[in-house]
Formats: structure tokens, C-alpha cells, sequence
């Protein structure tokens, strides 16, 4: 895909700030620090429009970056996050809910995993959270660079076996650093526009 324009259209946090024009959708979703928002930053070739950050709950609104005037990727603040308060926790999960299961031009999650480590319990959790609201998820394997091209079908086969993917769903790899599997994943991105 060829991205022409990229912008930042709004930080949300609830119903009433979420865009009106009502263009497709895209939600990144993963555990904090795993990479959604470097993910959207190379998808779109734009070195720093995400705002990332190597400490974890960088990312605190839904941020809706419209692309090429004809979809939003909407950028979600991570899981599991250790320094939370209970409070802070409750908030995110009627954000998270209060978008995941009432957004109308929400066509797929992409559900970010560290292909380092197995998926965590909170990863199973958001999982089967997408997939009991219907909506198609696009696992994404990242941080590919950082495994070995020796263990890197291991690491999926974990992956895919502590999800219990579905027949439908593929885990696709991927790395913010190097590019490596962008394609693949716009791909399948540009099933769900
Ligand atoms: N080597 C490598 N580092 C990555 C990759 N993706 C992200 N990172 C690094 O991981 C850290 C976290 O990235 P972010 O994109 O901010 O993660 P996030 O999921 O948006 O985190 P929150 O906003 O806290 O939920 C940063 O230091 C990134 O540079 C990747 O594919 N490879
Ligand atoms: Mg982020």
C-alpha cells in the first residue's frame, strides 16, 4: 500500500470524541510496550507520527491517524502494565470495551504478540475477547529482528498453539525495525477496507 497522507485526527477517550465521517477502521491492540504504535509508524513510513517510547503506557487515548483520506489505524493503549492503579485499570477496560464492542466502522483488530516470549494470560484474554464480539483479528508476531532465522517457525508454532487460533486466523510476523513482513500484513489489511 502507498501512503500518501497521514495525519493524527483525534485523541479519545470516549464515544462522543470518535470521529463522525465514519471510514473504515483499524484497531491495534497488544500489551503495553509490545509495539503497536512503531507497527503503525512503519506501516505508514513515517519515522515518529505514533508516539512511541522504550517504557511501557506510552499510549493513554484511542488515537485515530487517518490515511490516505480513506481509513483510520486507531492506536489503543496497552495491557498489562505492572505500575497501574486498580482505578486506572477499570478505565481502561470500559475504553477498551466501550470501542471494541459498539464501533460500527471497526473492521478488524490487529492483535499485536512479542514473538519473544509465549503469549501472556492478558493476550489469550484479549483473543477471546475479539473473537466472542466477531471481529476478525490479525495476529501480528513483532520483534521478529530480534529472533534468530533458526527459531523463528518455533516461536509462531507457540504462539498459535497458546491462542488456539482459529481455522480462520494467521499468525504473520513482523518487525517495526526492518520492515519484514509489512507487505504481507497490509495485505491482509486491505481485505478488511
Ligand atoms: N527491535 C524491535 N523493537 C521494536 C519493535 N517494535 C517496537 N519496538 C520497540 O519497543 C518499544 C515499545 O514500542 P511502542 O511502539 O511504543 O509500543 P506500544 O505497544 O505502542 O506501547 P504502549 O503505547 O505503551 O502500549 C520501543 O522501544 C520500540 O522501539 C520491533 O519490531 N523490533
Ligand atoms: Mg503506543
Amino acid at each position: 500500500m502507498k501512503v500518501n497522507q497521514a495525519e493524527i485526527v483525534m485523541s479519545a477517550v470516549s464515544k462522543a470524541q470518535y470521529p463522525e465521517e465514519h471510514l473504515s477502521e483499524i484497531a491495534l491492540s497488544g500489551r503495553s510496550n509490545v509495539g503497536k504504535s512503531s507497527f503503525i509508524n512503519k506501516m505508514i513510513q513515517r519515522k515518529s507520527l505514533a508516539r512511541t517510547s522504550s517504557k511501557p503506557g506510552k499510549t493513554q487515548t484511542l488515537n485515530f491517524y487517518l490515511i490516505n483520506e480513506s481509513f483510520y489505524f486507531v492506536d489503543v493503549p496497552g495491557y498489562g502494565y505492572a505500575k497501574v492503579s486498580k482505578r486506572e485499570r477499570e478505565a481502561w477496560g470500559r475504553m477498551m470495551e466501550e470501542y471494541f464492542t459498539t464501533r460500527e466502522p471497526l473492521k478488524a483488530a490487529v492483535l499485536l504478540i512479542d514473538m519473544r516470549h509465549p503469549p501472556t494470560e492478558d493476550d489469550l484474554i484479549m483473543y477471546d475477547f475479539l473473537k466472542y464480539y466477531d471481529l476478525p483479528v490479525i495476529v501480528v508476531a513483532t520483534k521478529l529482528d530480534k529472533i534468530s532465522k533458526s527459531k523463528r517457525q518455533k516461536h509462531l508454532k507457540v504462539i498459535e498453539d497458546d491462542l488456539e487460533l482459529e481455522p480462520e486466523d494467521v499468525v504473520m510476523p513482523f518487525s517495526a525495525e526492518t520492515g519484514e513482513g509489512k507487505d504481507q500484513v497490509w495485505g491482509k489489511i486491505k481485505g478488511f477496507l
